[in-house]
């Protein structure tokens, strides 16, 4: 388990903004600081029992998006129930709906809050390991409280075990805080560009404020004023924040160590920072004056950069408004209106709650496999002990290395040293393998996606693409076939060294990689 994670005690949330401020500097100088750029630091996210008391773990620890871990077993669900939203984001065009697309701020099938009810059972009793119904657009689901708030009590009703989660732009959040406690919703997400207004004016148009329309600067520092004092409201209230961040360079890119850093004053759990993606059939205001998004290597030095302040989110998969499954997956379409009317819908708690606690084994055993491969890392090996690579993983889940090269549609990439194999990312791939063979046209797209990262681990891979993979300075690695991520991405790393110790392969740097535009999407607070 990690050992460098800070997290805030929830007993002491709920204390004076001072005293909130205090835990925080505590935690961040007790396991957050960098040292080096090995990556030691980061922290977040990853973190286990052992590193945050056992009321925030309870809080965190089935929740997909708070606990990097939790991702790999437990998935969440968006139901589209707030269409209306109170400001515009240059990143942003809520009319844009294409089913061949995930993009934030776009969605199939908005509902009701009985439809969504519905639809939410309808998902639990099929896939036992959803855990969160989150509300995140597709506008703003605090723009629709009505909505947003009824579907919360409805549930609650009916499937007592899941829990609430949603996302804000923060501008009505101050005045709906005190509804947010009365409904138990412990996870709310803000997005926050920036706390310099001069700079929130380059971001966003106009807010809706006060019944007229206000622009410019006005707009800016009343949104940031209302973020920061909603932020500290739930902190206040011992409510778990997440905070998002779009990367637009050349906007905010440097700004966002300082968001960071005033986010963490307020209280703020996690920071999510994302990267802008804007294509032009997006037809949004960044899209179509051509303001581009950060790469892989741009995204992960601002998230570097933060590691020390308030804790990271990277494993975020920017979904959509009405996503279901594990981050990465989207099983929207079983589930549409037509489909669950057609469903036999069983809610068995108690076999929601055996599913989870097979995964809590499986959890452990991940975490006893990484600590012996940490151990075994730890050797001196004779080669530079501060060598850090990144490898991307092809997974469909558990935490393992149980998915074909051909069958990705994502790469999970970790950071690996000898001290930790921590993750960093993902990156969505066009499929290789379709219809049962190679797709050759694919393969740059890959190649461009991961090369950054010296391996690429896989449970399977054909001869064609390790050839070329190879030809790219990517190892193809099929030897930890359904072993645990970290157990082997540190296996792996610890052949490696020893391959440069003796000579056999020369430790080179490796150059950028591409985030792949339009498959999750761009960036936005539905995204939560
Ligand atoms: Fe949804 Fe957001 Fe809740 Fe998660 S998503 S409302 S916190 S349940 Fe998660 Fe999706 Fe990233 Fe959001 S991966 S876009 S962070
Ligand atoms: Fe509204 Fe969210 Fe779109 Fe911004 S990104 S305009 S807050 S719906």
């Amino acid at each position: 388990m990690s050992t460098n994670t800070a997290y805030v005690d929830a007993s002491q949330l709920g204390k004076s903004r001072q005293a909130v401020s205090q835990i925080l500097e505590t935690a961040a100088s007790g396991g957050c600081g960098t040292t080096g750029g090995d990556g030691k630091a980061s922290c977040g996210s990853s973190g286990g029992p052992g590193d945050m008391p056992e009321e925030i773990w309870n809080k965190v620890k089935n929740h997909p998006c708070y606990s990097e871990e939790a991702h790999h077993h437990y998935a969440r669900m968006h139901v589209a129930v707030a269409p209306a939203c109170n400001i515009q984001c240059n990143y942003c065009n809520r009319k844009y709906d294409c089913s061949n697309e995930s993009r934030p701020g776009v969605v199939s099938q908005k509902l009701t809050p009985e439809q969504a009810v519905k639809k939410v059972v309808a998902v639990a009793s099929e896939i036992p390991q959803m855990t969160v119904l989150g509300i995140a657009g597709p506008g703003d689901a605090l723009a629709n409280p009505k909505k947003t708030f009824e579907t919360f009590r409805m549930l609650q009703e009916q499937a007592p075990d899941i829990k609430l989660c949603l996302s804000t732009n923060g501008l009505a959040l101050p005045e709906m805080a005190d509804e947010i406690c009365k409904y138990n919703i412990d996870h709310v997400t803000i997005t926050i560009n920036m706390v310099d207004p001069a700079v929130g004016e380059k971001i966003y148009p106009w807010i809706f404020w006060d019944h007229k329309r206000v622009t410019g600067i006005e707009a800016a520092t009343i949104l940031h004023q209302q973020q920061m004092k909603g932020l500290e409201m739930l902190t206040e209230r011992g409510v778990l924040t997440k905070i998002n961040s779009v990367l637009i360079p050349g906007i905010n890119d440097e700004h966002l160590i300082e968001v960071n850093r005033e986010v963490k004053k307020r209280g703020a759990f996690l920071h999510n920072i994302m990267p802008l993606i804007s294509e032009p059939e997006h037809g949004t205001v960044f899209g179509l004056t051509g303001q581009r998004g950060p790469s892989a290597q741009e995204l992960k030095a601002v998230q570097d950069a933060c590691m020390g302040g308030a804790n990271l989110m990277r494993h975020c998969r920017q979904c959509r408004a009405d996503a279901v499954g594990l981050l990465g997956e989207d099983r929207s379409a079983e589930f549409t209106l037509d489909k669950i009317d057609e469903m036999e819908v069983v809610y068995d708690l108690d076999k929601r709650k055996r599913y989870q606690d097979a995964v809590e084994v499986e959890r452990q055993a991940q975490h006893a496999a990484k600590v012996a491969a940490l151990e075994a890392a730890g050797v001196d090996d004779g080669v530079d002990p501060d060598m850090t690579v990144l490898v991307a993983v092809a997974t469909e889940g558990h935490g393992k290395v149980n998915q074909h090269f051909g069958h990705a549609t994502e790469f999970q990439i970790f950071q690996v040293s000898k001290s930790q194999a921590l993750f960093v990312g993902h990156r969505r791939v066009d499929l290789y393998c379709q219809g049962g063979y190679g797709e050759d046209e694919a393969l740059p797209s890959v190649v461009n996606a991961i090369n950054d990262c010296h391996a690429v681990l896989v449970s399977k891979i054909g001869a064609c693409p390790k050839d070329e993979l190879s030809a790219a300075g990517i190892e193809p690695v099929d030897a930890y076939a359904h072993e645990f991520i970290e157990k082997a991405a540190l296996s792996w790393f610890a052949d490696y060294r020893s391959r440069v110790a003796t000579g056999q392969v020369k430790h080179q740097a490796r150059g950028d990689a591409q985030i792949r535009q339009g498959a999750f999407s761009s960036a936005t607070e539905q995204a939560a």
